[in-house]
């Protein structure tokens, strides 16, 4: 074997971007990268947060460089890139984590709500990848890791927009694996389960009686680890997807979901 299996997982004189990431996946996904060796750069569309997270990656030892930018808005993504490529260097690693989601019937979302979520969980991961391919095609690599979900295979009601942006981002991850394969750039996808964040705090809600959220058990029953996942469970996949352990892995979805999309769930 050329190399150390363990030395190809070291991230060690890597740049790595993660959108999204003052807190939450981003925040779990950045940690594990760091851990790995990767100069760590984040984004966020808030001042507030971006302050916060830049606290947090300190209290963590992490000396993480934030940028403030909404990934929809393409100039000021192509203007941070290129503000990070002169303080920090080219990035080596884009994750791109950043996302929102919205739980309304179908027939209750607006098409504006619509299109918002689209714009932010797709056509900013488009406009993320496409602002740093040019510098990794210069640089002969690259890794590109897209927080996917269950929703990009599965429905479920009142998640129409995300289902529809989720799935549309698998195949951004299949089509940015066929046009740059080439060039040696990586393009996978991470689809965790159902992960205890801020965002799924509402479904994991204690009833009035004390009781768990109808939805916390449901998940539970179709999950079968019978837990919800932490960000940290998803550190590995993270680790792995950025590494040269997966430069010939491309296009491919890898679903850290505790088993659920393998499993009809508990019979009542
Ligand atoms: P979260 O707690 O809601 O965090 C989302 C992050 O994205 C926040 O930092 C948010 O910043 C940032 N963001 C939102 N819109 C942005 C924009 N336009 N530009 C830049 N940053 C933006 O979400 P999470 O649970 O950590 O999830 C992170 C990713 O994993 C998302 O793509 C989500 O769809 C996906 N995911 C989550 C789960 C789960 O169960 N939690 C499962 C599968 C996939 P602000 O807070 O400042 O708005
Ligand atoms: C929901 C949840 C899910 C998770 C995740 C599952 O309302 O169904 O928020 O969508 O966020 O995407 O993989």
């Amino acid at each position: 074997m050329s190399q150390n299996i363990l030395n190809q997982f070291s991230l060690k004189g890597k740049v790595a971007l993660v959108t999204g990431a003052s807190y939450g996946i981003g925040f779990a996904i950045a940690s594990s990268l760091s851990q790995a060796g990767a100069k760590i750069v984040f984004n966020d569309v808030s001042k507030e947060n971006l302050a916060k997270g830049l606290a947090a990656y300190k209290d963590e030892g992490i000396d993480a460089h934030g940028y403030l930018f909404d990934i929809t808005d393409e100039q000021s993504v192509i203007k941070g890139i290129k503000q990070i490529e002169q303080d920090v260097g080219v990035v080596d690693i884009l994750v791109n984590n950043a996302g929102i989601i919205q739980r309304t019937p179908m027939l209750e979302t607006s098409v504006e709500d619509y299109r918002k979520i689209i714009d932010i969980d797709l056509t900013g991961q488009f406009i993320m990848a496409k602002a740093v391919l040019p510098s990794m095609i210069k640089k002969g690599h690259g890794k590109i890791i897209n927080i996917c979900s269950m929703m990009s295979e599965l429905g479920r009601e009142t998640v129409v927009g995300y289902a529809s942006a989720k799935g549309g981002l698998k195949m951004l991850t299949k089509n940015i694996c066929s046009e740059f394969g080439h060039a040696n750039i990586q393009c996978n996808g991470i689809g965790p389960g159902y992960i205890a964040t801020p965002q799924t705090a509402p479904l994991r809600e204690k009833q009035a009686d004390g009781s768990r959220h109808p939805f916390d058990q449901f998940i539970i029953a179709k999950t079968p680890a019978a837990r919800w996942g932490n960000a940290e469970d998803l550190a590995g996949a993270a680790v792995f997807l950025a590494s040269d352990a997966s430069n010939f892995v491309n296009g491919h979805i890898l679903y850290v979901d505790g088993g659920i999309l393998a499993y009809i769930g508990k019979q009542p």
